[in-house]
């Protein structure tokens, strides 16, 4: 959705079409042929005509998920008409045949040529003018949603909660039954969320079939060159692969979580005792003695945060982020007593594909915003580093979409371990803390979003949208996944009148792409164990990247081509192997020996996969 201009990933940003198809096309021999001649003109245009219409979508896009105020339509006016723009313009049926035709000559076409015809028809697909009634319901319909989960008010025993104060909630309290009340109160969102979820299952389907492809679920596949069936057949062996480690984090948990709250052990973790509504991040509950990132960080304000994730970039060479990122962005909580809410789950946005970068987010002091600030900061950097003449407007986008998620993940992964937290002046308590509680601490963030991200949320938009998976069966099948990918369960019955997926942002705006997520902590794990072993010759488990120029160049000539190369050949390129958990697993090898000792005599309850 948000066109690339908003989002991490939304929708648009990422890879081409079809990587595959690509490698066949060669330059062109001799001098232009006409179709080359042709093909230069229609994308000069296409590109500059583009690029206006995005950064008016976007700038309006940016209002309606920075301004919400309830009754008030004008921002969802302004934001429907500007989009309505762009796809009148990006489905364009003369768009489609100049570059349909033009392709049928991609022997004559460079490959820079043939990369950004094959994203005018991706972006087309998304929009076409042969259905535009459709792409306009479409449309309304999605920012309406995102109005509705954003302009939502949670609340328990008649006292409202933010989404920071729930999760605060999850990661701290010891009161089951408070536990619960706060769990119960985050899912209500999705209660109203169900109807517009209906309709843009419906809608994204259509659109995307006037352009053949079959289901919106394969639309977003297409991005990484593969149909539905070879990205699901990939994101699952992903997910094979982590299960021996999961089962026994799982049983771990299990276990530990029982005796803190005086519970018999549960086959199936109950969703309310872990510390995070959706069950994808279990990391806040290790406490690491010696290391207690969270009390330091207690210490800053928010914007320490921010200017902290800023310099490491600046420490490894890259710019400092212009000013108008500072005046531009939103990057702390509305005030309580603010008129208008805002979106409040953290995203990076490309404005004008060009300088103007910008990022929305909510953030606190504390551990998870601290990671958040570098993940948000990776996209920013990614759209700065491919933001050159060299780059077509078209192409400024990651190799792949997994590519732009990795990046700020992976300097978040590396902004937490102990001698980088210290370089860069965090106390968090002075002794060694012990590595195997680290890494558990990181297996549980890491590791236990793999069965999350590649089961429950790709098994489930794969039955949205390619299996039209019926809105009655919703709620039961997302609990059905939750138990068999994550061994979790709701704290009580949740009937088809809850809409739970829906409280996912994801399932909303940024849809049927979460494997993204997956493949990104995949792609990290195999950029950090590079840039670990081979340029800083450091032990993975314990490197500081800080003012490390050598980490810088070697992202930065990533970041750099943008989509203008292929994803695979960039990653086999820069690290000698193609998408691999391999380093993933090794990481975490140490910690799988433990935990199988620590789980000894203990009952598995998670089958194999
Ligand atoms: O949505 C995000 C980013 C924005 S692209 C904050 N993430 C996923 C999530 O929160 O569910 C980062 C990791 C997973
Ligand atoms: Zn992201």
């Amino acid at each position: 959705m948000h066109s690339r201009v908003s989002f991490c990933a939304l929708a648009t940003t990422g890879a081409l079409l079809a990587t595959m198809t690509t490698s066949c096309s060669s330059a062109p021999r001799g001098g232009a042929s006409p179709a080359a001649a042709e093909a230069a003109a229609f994308l000069r245009k296409y590109n500059s005509d583009y690029r206006a219409l995005q950064t008016a979508a976007s700038e309006a896009d940016w209002r309606s998920n920075t301004h919400i105020v309830e009754g008030d339509e004008s921002n969802a006016t302004a934001t429907q008409a500007a989009k309505e723009a762009l796809a009148a313009f990006t489905g364009n049926v003369a768009n489609i045949e100049t570059a349909t035709r033009l392709l049928r000559s991609r022997a004559e076409l460079d490959d820079l040529t043939v990369r950004q015809l094959e994203r005018v028809l991706f972006e087309a697909a998304q929009n076409p003018q042969t259905v535009p009634a459709l792409v306009k319901e479409r449309i309304a319909a999605e920012t309406a949603q995102t109005e509705k989960l954003y302009g939502y008010t949670f609340s328990a025993d008649g006292e409202s909660l933010t989404p920071n104060g729930i999760d605060e909630t999850l990661r701290s309290e010891k009161d089951l039954a408070r536990r619960q009340k706060v769990w119960e109160a985050s899912k209500r969102v999705g209660v109203g969320l169900r109807p517009g979820l209906e309709k843009l299952q419906r809608l994204r389907n259509a659109t995307v079939r006037a352009l053949g492809y079959k289901d919106y679920f394969s639309y977003q596949a297409s991005e990484y060159g593969m149909d539905a069936a070879e990205l699901a057949a990939l994101v699952d062996k992903v997910n094979r692969e982590l299960r021996p480690l999961f089962r026994e984090l799982h049983t771990w948990a299990r276990y530990e979580l029982a005796a803190r709250f005086g519970q018999p052990v549960p086959d199936l973790l109950p969703a309310h005792w872990l510390p995070n509504r959706w069950g994808q991040d279990w990391s806040s509950l290790v406490e690491v003695p010696g290391f207690d990132l969270d009390g330091a960080l207690r210490t800053r304000t928010p914007e320490w945060l921010v200017e902290q994730a800023e310099r490491f970039y600046v420490s490894l060479g890259f710019p400092a982020l212009p000013r108008s990122f500072y005046e531009k962005s939103s990057l702390y909580p509305v005030p309580a007593d603010a008129k208008y809410k805002k979106n409040t789950h953290a995203s990076a946005w490309h404005i004008d594909l060009d300088r103007d970068v910008r990022s929305l987010m909510s953030v606190e002091p504390n551990t998870e915003w601290y990671e958040t600030t570098h993940h948000e900061l990776g996209h920013i950097y990614y759209y700065i580093s491919y933001s050159r003449p060299e780059i077509p407007v078209l192409l400024r986008n990651g190799a792949n979409r997994a590519y732009h998620e990795a990046v700020g993940s992976l300097m978040g992964l590396a902004a937490m371990q102990p001698r980088f937290v210290e370089k860069v002046g965090l106390s968090t308590g002075g002794s060694r803390p012990d590595p195997m509680q680290l890494l558990l601490k990181e297996a549980l963030n890491y590791v236990v979003f793999i069965p999350w991200s590649s089961g429950t949320m790709t098994v489930f938009e794969k039955e949205l949208y390619a299996d039209e998976l019926p809105a009655s069966r919703w709620n039961a099948r997302w609990w059905e996944l939750a138990a068999r990918y994550q061994g979790i369960a709701p704290p009580g019955l949740r009937g088809e009148e809850f809409c739970d997926p829906a409280t996912k942002t994801h399932i909303n705006d940024d849809p049927a792409q979460y494997y993204d997520y997956a493949l990104s902590f995949v792609l990290l794990f195999q950029l950090h164990d590079h840039i670990a072993r081979k340029l800083l010759r450091e032990d993975p488990h314990d490197t500081c990247y800080y003012g490390r120029k050598e980490v810088g160049e070697f992202l930065s000539s990533i970041l750099r081509p943008g989509a203008s190369v292929d994803w695979q050949t960039l990653l086999k390129e820069k690290t000698g192997e193609g998408l691999s958990a391999r380093a993933m697993l090794e990481y975490f090898e140490p910690l799988r020996k433990w935990l199988v000792e620590k789980n000894k005599g203990r009952k598995y309850t998670l089958p194999e996969m």
